[in-house]
């Protein structure tokens, strides 16, 4: 009997954090001169969240940033603009695809990506006034994170 209930209190558990919400996460990302995959990264260069999910930006090497992308959130989704050096924390609520960029590194391809809810990757969609190593650096952020 008393087993039985533990299993009951169990499943209630898992439904409710399948709602989301109130088990929101807080997940680091460093900003890096050098990183694993090359030089001027965000680590990781790709996240997948869940609405109110949370990103905090580490100044793991001085110099850099983390601003938003315009044309690159989803509707709802309010802009935010680090201060070079500032660990911002940011709040991820509209399920779409997000793109950052570290602004003074933006034409060397300093970006990363992040996935909120199920929003498919597909969605994915640079803006055409980005930088060209920017591009790149999306679209084999993508293909990575697509394996
Ligand atoms: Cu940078």
């Amino acid at each position: 009997m008393k087993l039985f209930t533990l299993a009951r209190l169990g499943a209630v558990c898992l439904s409710l954090s399948a709602a989301g919400a109130a088990w929101a996460e807080t997940f680091e990302v460093k900003m890096l001169n050098r990183g694993a995959s090359g030089p001027m990264v965000y680590e990781p260069e790709f996240i997948q969240l869940q609405p109110g999910d949370k990103l905090k930006f580490l100044a793991s090497s001085s110099g850099h940033d983390a601003v938003s992308i315009d044309g690159m959130a989803p509707a709802g989704a309010k802009p935010f603009k680090g201060k070079i050096n500032e660990e911002i924390e940011v709040t991820f609520t509209e399920a779409g695809i997000y793109g950052i960029k570290c602004l003074p590194h933006y034409a060397m391809g300093m970006v990363m990506l992040v996935q909120v809810g199920d929003a498919p990757l597909s969605v994915l969609k640079v803006p055409a006034e980005a930088p060209e190593r920017a591009q790149k650096r999306f679209q084999e952020i993508a293909a990575r994170a697509a394996r």
